[in-house]
């Protein structure tokens, strides 16, 4: 997967994102990500890449110039048009969907507003995508950018070291992961259920699919519906107590 980025803040994200699991995929040529800095494509000698918003009114806003220069100069590697994904509050939330979705592209552009945002012109002109990371509003889409390379990084096969991992994990069925234990037995007077000692992987398995759907009804009532439940599971849920 190759993910160039489009950014006004690009050591920022290069610092962040080369920690831990994301560091050794790009390591291992897994993912790889190319920062272009839209400043390096200012039009004027003060590297400014901002102006004033026609019609008046706060803030300031990103030029269309150096963001398209900053566009035109990334060399695809496929002959086909990677999708440009423009970072703002005013896209489709991103969820576990649209991270499989993007997983898939061999390639793909991700574009960072910063300031009020971009000239629309130029947004007309390349972003095929426009996502959201929730309904709250960020100082820029860097954040958002990282987000995303998370989300689709750890689905690239090898990414994880358990390739079952990303699979089975929150989301994949809708539902939520059932609870984790690991040593020692007793942490403060609270012990491990006993069925998880017992090395018997049909009760386990059990037992975690009815902590997983509990714990949805409890915390995520309403990813319920969507989930996907058997028709047995399905008729023992009690609707009447879930608050949807
Ligand atoms: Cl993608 N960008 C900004 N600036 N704010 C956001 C966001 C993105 N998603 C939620 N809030």
């Amino acid at each position: 997967m190759k993910c160039h980025v489009l950014t006004l803040f690009p050591e920022m994200m290069e610092q962040a994102l080369k920690a831990s699991i994301l560091g050794k995929a790009q390591d291992k040529q897994l993912i790889n990500l190319n920062f272009i800095n839209i400043r390096d494509f200012s039009n004027n000698k003060y590297l400014k890449v901002d102006d004033y918003p026609y019609g008046g009114g706060a803030g300031m806003l990103m030029q269309a110039e150096p963001v398209y220069n900053a566009f035109k100069s990334i060399n695809t590697e496929g002959s086909i048009k990677p999708r440009v994904v423009y970072l703002t509050p005013q896209g489709r939330t991103f969820n576990q969907h649209i991270a499989q979705e993007f997983a898939k592209e061999e390639e793909l552009v991700l574009l960072c507003g910063h300031y009020e945002g971009i000239d629309e012109r130029v947004l007309e002109l390349i972003v095929t995508d426009y996502i959201s990371i929730g309904d709250y509003v960020l100082t820029g889409g860097e954040l958002a950018a990282m987000v995303v390379i998370d989300a689709i990084s750890r689905l690239v096969p090898g990414v994880l070291h358990n390739d079952d991992s990303a699979e089975f994990e929150s989301f994949t069925d809708g539902l939520l992961e059932y609870p984790h234990y690991t040593r020692p037995v007793e942490f403060m007077g609270k012990t491990v259920p006993d069925i998880l000692l017992s090395g018997h992987h049909a009760n386990i398995d059990k037992w975690r699919r009815e902590k997983s759907i509990e714990r949805t009804v409890e915390r995520r009532p309403d990813l319920i519906e969507k989930a996907d439940l058997s028709e047995k599971e399905r008729k023992e849920l009690n609707y009447d107590t879930i608050e949807f």
